[in-house]
């Protein structure tokens, strides 16, 4: 089938406005948010039901085209756009982005491909619940984005990923045949549980069309605190105290290094409201019951007079707490105006970090003169993101290279919540074991058999 053939039975299945050609109109669907990776496409799709969704798949099948599904393009891997100069469309789900129910006392909410995250968050809160999946990129980024790169963010400490609040998924697959599992069930073992090999998959095993999302009661009292401490360990310490005395009310524990803090002042004009120091703490703890705060100032009284901070904020109002998280969620934006970043989302085993970012520090810093490391991150997950500020022209892979090597001493994770997309795919190939890599292949065979959902991702 030639490419207009093609493009008119696109139209075919899609109403006036489904089906974008021009280049100015495709320009920001082809462009990824850190304007890294730029591509080309014969069109972007898109539809506004899960028919539209299996029409387009069926035709592009049958014409042999590739399909680069598309949420809030906010991927931090250069997932989301075409790369490569095969036929390919963009599949954007931004239109099929209904909140198809709220149910308050089941505590789950069943929601369209492309609802905005923040959108789905609040139709939550309005009924008394939470969706506990936040991030930076919340007002941007969809939840069947949010569901395939099985995101995780800053509650992931209380909360888990984005999987374990996956409860019923449908998906489009790969010859446009719709399977739908929107079950509403807590307990369900009959059978395979399938959903699981779509989360966290990229784009690259099918099209997630609808999901239904565990929430939890909405916290009635919120503590957040921003802690100077002294190191790593320290911080490390305070997680303990903090875990010990308040429990699984901790809901965020994130690490800042002063330089995040630095470029924050340069790039942002903003400034964190405790004494210098070399590193920071963010935390927040919710609770159904009053006293939360007390409890909290009382725990981080006693972290001072441990030494395991040296000053500290406990934000007394909802504003003051949203000042000190506004901090937080600049620093990638800070970082992407100083220049040129060399990203690194790694996990360890949380007791290791303090000993994981010294050495991954300490290799940069002899490898790659010129470099500084912009370390911030979950620490309570023991996830970081060792992001290094390269000069121009520096040699990134050898920056990751270098990086990941200390990872994988650690027993690591080259990328704990962003995903692979095409930035990682070298370095999966090289550090994901044979017969995993062998397993990936076979699941990708099985379910994309002609290689046509978002190509050179993940597995390249
Ligand atoms: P996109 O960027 O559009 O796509 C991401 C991947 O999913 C691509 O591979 C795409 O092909 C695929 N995809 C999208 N929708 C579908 C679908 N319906 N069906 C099948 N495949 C699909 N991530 C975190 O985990 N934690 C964070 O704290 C975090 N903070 C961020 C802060 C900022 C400022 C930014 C810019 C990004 C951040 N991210 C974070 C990364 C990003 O926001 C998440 O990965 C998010 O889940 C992507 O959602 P999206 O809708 O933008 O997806
Ligand atoms: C965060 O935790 C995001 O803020 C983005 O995952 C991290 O910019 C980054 O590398
Ligand atoms: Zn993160």
């Amino acid at each position: 089938m030639d490419s207009a053939s093609f493009l008119a039975r696109l139209a075919s299945v899609l109403d006036e406005r489904g089906l974008l050609t021009a280049p100015d109109e495709m320009a920001p669907f082809l462009v990824d948010w850190r304007r890294m990776f730029r591509g080309e496409a014969l069109a972007v799709a898109r539809p506004r039901t899960v028919q539209e969704v299996s029409a387009v798949m069926a035709a592009c099948a049958q014409a042999g085209v590739r399909v680069v599904p598309q949420g809030g393009n906010t991927s931090l891997a250069g997932g989301s756009v075409p790369n490569g100069a095969s036929a390919q469309i963009v599949l954007s789900l931004s239109r099929l982005n209904a909140i198809r129910s709220v149910d308050r006392v089941g505590m789950l909410i069943e929601v369209e491909a492309g609802c905005v995250l923040q959108t789905a968050q609040e139709a939550a809160l309005a009924a008394g619940r939470l969706l506990p999946v936040s991030l930076g990129a919340e007002g941007t980024a969809q939840v069947g984005g949010i569901v395939s790169t099985n995101a995780g963010g800053i509650n992931v400490l209380r909360y888990g990923m984005t999987r374990q609040l996956v409860l019923g998924l449908e998906v489009v697959l790969a010859d446009g045949t719709i399977v739908n599992g929107m079950r509403h069930l807590r307990k369900d073992n009959a059978g395979y549980d399938w959903k699981q090999l779509f989360i966290g998959s990229e784009g690259t095993l099918g099209i997630v069309t609808a999901v239904v999302l565990r929430l939890v009661p909405a916290p009635r009292h919120r503590v957040t605190a921003l802690m100077a401490v002294p190191g790593p360990q320290a911080a490390l310490a305070l997680l303990s105290r903090v875990q010990d005395e308040i429990g699984d009310q901790v809901s965020a524990f994130e690490l800042i290094s002063a330089y995040s803090f630095d470029l924050l002042a340069r790039h942002c004009d903003l400034r964190a409201p405790v004494s210098e120091a070399p590193w920071f703490v963010l935390m927040q703890a919710d609770s159904s019951l009053e006293g939360i705060t007390d409890k909290m100032e009382e725990v981080l009284a006693a972290a001072l007079e441990a030494e395991e901070a040296t000053d500290g904020v406990v934000a007394t109002s909802e504003a003051q707490a949203r000042q000190l998280w506004n901090l937080r969620e600049h620093i990638t934006e800070a970082e992407a105006r100083e220049g040129e970043g060399v990203k690194h989302d790694v996990s360890a085993p949380i007791a290791d970090m303090p000993a994981f970012l010294e050495a991954a520090e300490a290799a940069v810093m002899a490898a790659h003169p010129g470099a500084r490391a912009n370390m911030f991150g979950h620490l309570g997950d023991g996830n970081i993101h060792f992001n290094i500020v390269v000069p121009k022209g520096a040699d990134k892979a050898g920056v990751n290279r270098t990086v990941h090597d200390v990872v994988a001493r650690f027993g690591g994770s080259i990328s704990a919540e962003h995903g692979i997309g095409c930035y990682r795919v070298p370095e999966l190939l090289h550090y994901k074991p044979q017969a995993e890599l062998d397993l990936m292949r076979r699941i990708k065979a099985a379910l994309d058999p002609d290689g046509r959902l978002n190509p050179g991702k993940v597995l390249g």
